[in-house]
């Protein structure tokens, strides 16, 4: 009977579908090795709902099953059902169960130094003020690439998804990446190695140099802190908690940018109705000016003077804040949504103008930074994200990148504010981004896809002369036009 009975329960359990495992232990069994135990990341990008913002649920299915091309992402679509894919994709896109910690000695255990003394010039014969620094995004690498030859001297592997622009020191030796999963690497492009690295936070945003070279300042949004290195070797000086004046809850920071005429910072915080300038002296111990704003705002651009920032609200238009008097002084009168963070400006009947793409609009807005009255809505192939343009050149170059016309890129001249010329680089493929030579000779332009290229321009004739392949290249950096503030770039 007993033996009878053992046989049934064998049976029955034969024949119970297997336990499903948790999403926890899924975690552990297929992502951890990778992605971190913490979920922080380690060879593979940080898991955390933070860093995920930007892969939404049918993509981030799609990532586990098919895994990811030119990365170590294997695919999982033979291993896992769907409705384990399902389960992890809710695991890793909700909070921890403990908060996330990211402070001092986090930062420290992952700081690293490179042995060895840089050498006293280049180790290359390009001109090290000519040089582009080029962010391929499709397979995180950064290609280095002479000025003048428009030929790569250097490519190496950066931290998975560089974000912003880098930033360069002074006198363009060194040039200063910040990764969305909190990696800010220091590069050297005389020695063309990577110097310094250290982990400031979990999700960043970007970071800034401040113009005596001294000091980087990172803007997170996890944790919800504002960090100062030594930018010699990145070593941490101070973490500013981004608490409310009075209040308990902390902010986002959604970007940081420096204001070299008033030696200070300007971060513009996402949660709080306040921008915060830092003065570099604050990384040893300076207090943080406080300035009251109607609401918050995300992004912004200074004037030429940097007395003046153009936030964007998220309400109307956006504002004009003295940063002097700490008032807000103008609305502007755009539609859309101005894509501040992309603005540039040059001289114009007298005047200095600002022109930004529009997000959510077909055109380009050109602001008087005087009377902040729109000058002219310059309407184009379709809703862009990049602007540029150049001292020596009549001429700035805007895509359609948020649009069915992605292939355009558009010339525009400064000086009658009108589309002269329309391109399509190459038909059927997204062309964004533009960033001239020093001096103006040239236009470099990404064709944005994974088998994309870098294709050089002649600004006079506006004819392709050179195509360097590259792997999905998103922004590129000329290092003199970086360091000499050119109006036409972003700095
Ligand atoms: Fe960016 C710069 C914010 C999405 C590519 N982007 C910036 C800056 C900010 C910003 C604040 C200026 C930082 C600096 O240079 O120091 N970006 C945002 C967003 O809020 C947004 C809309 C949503 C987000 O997910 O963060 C966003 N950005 C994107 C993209 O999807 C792009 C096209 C692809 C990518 O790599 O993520 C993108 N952003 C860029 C690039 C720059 C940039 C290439 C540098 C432009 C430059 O020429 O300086």
């Amino acid at each position: 009977m007993r033996s009878a009975l053992a046989l049934v329960f064998v049976v029955l359990l034969a024949d119970a579908p297997a336990l499903a495992e948790t999403p926890t232990a899924l975690y552990s069994s297929h992502c951890a090795t990778c992605h971190g135990a913490d979920r922080f990341g380690g060879t593979g990008p940080a898991l955390l709902p933070e860093n995920l913002e930007r892969l939404r649920g049918p993509q981030a299915i799609e990532t586990i099953a098919n895994g990811r091309a030119a990365t170590q992402m294997p695919a999982f679509g033979e291993v896992l059902s769907r409705t384990d894919i399902a389960a992890l994709v809710r695991h890793v896109t909700s909070p921890p169960e403990v908060a996330p910690v990211w402070g001092g000695a986090e930062m420290l255990a992952s700081h690293h130094v490179a042995p060895g003394t840089p050498p006293e010039v280049p180790v290359h014969t390009a001109h090290p003020l000519h040089l582009f620094v080029v962010v391929e995004s499709g397979d995180h690498h950064v290609t280095i690439l002479d000025g003048d030859r428009f030929e790569p001297i250097a490519r190496f592997a950066s931290r998975y998804a560089l974000h912003g622009g880098p930033k360069f020191s002074p006198d363009g030796r060194f040039v200063y990446f910040a990764s969305r999963d909190g990696w800010i690497t220091k590069y050297d492009l005389y020695g063309l190695k990577v110097v310094a690295e250290i982990r400031a936070g979990l999700n960043t945003r970007n970071l800034a140099l401040s113009d005596d070279g001294k000091v980087v300042a990172v803007a997170n949004y996890l944790p919800r802190t504002l960090v100062l290195l030594d930018a010699a070797d990145l070593a941490p000086r101070r973490v500013l908690e981004v608490t409310e004046a009075g209040a308990e809850t902390a902010s986002r920071v959604s970007a940081v940018y420096q204001a070299a005429p008033r030696h200070s910072f300007i971060a513009a915080l996402k949660d709080t109705a306040e921008i915060w300038e830092i003065p570099y002296a604050a990384a040893d111990g300076a207090p943080v000016r406080r300035i009251a704003v109607a609401e918050p705002l995300d992004d912004f651009f200074f004037d030429t003077t940097y007395r003046r920032l153009v936030g964007s609200a998220r309400t109307g238009s956006p504002v004009v804040i003295d940063l002097d008097t700490g008032q807000q002084v103008a609305r502007l009168t755009t539609t859309g949504l101005p894509h501040l963070g992309s603005g540039i400006s040059w001289p114009w009947q007298g005047r200095i103008v600002l022109a930004t793409p529009n997000l959510r609009d077909a055109a380009i807005n050109v602001i008087d930074t005087e009377t902040w009255q729109l000058v002219r809505r310059i309407p184009t192939a379709g809703a862009g994200f990049f602007l540029r343009g150049h001292e020596a050149s009549p001429y700035v170059w805007s895509d359609a990148f948020l649009s069915a016309d992605r292939d355009t890129m558009q010339i525009i001249d400064t000086r009658s504010l009108e589309v002269v010329r329309t391109l399509r680089p190459e038909p059927g493929r997204t062309a964004a981004h533009v960033e001239f030579s020093h001096d103006g000779r040239h236009a470099l332009v990404s064709i944005w896809e994974m088998d994309g290229a870098i294709l050089v321009y002649d600004t006079a004739t506006f004819e392709i002369v050179k195509r360097l392949p590259m792997v999905k290249p998103s922004g590129k950096y000329n290092v003199s036009n970086k360091i000499h503030l050119s109006a036409g770039t972003s700095h």
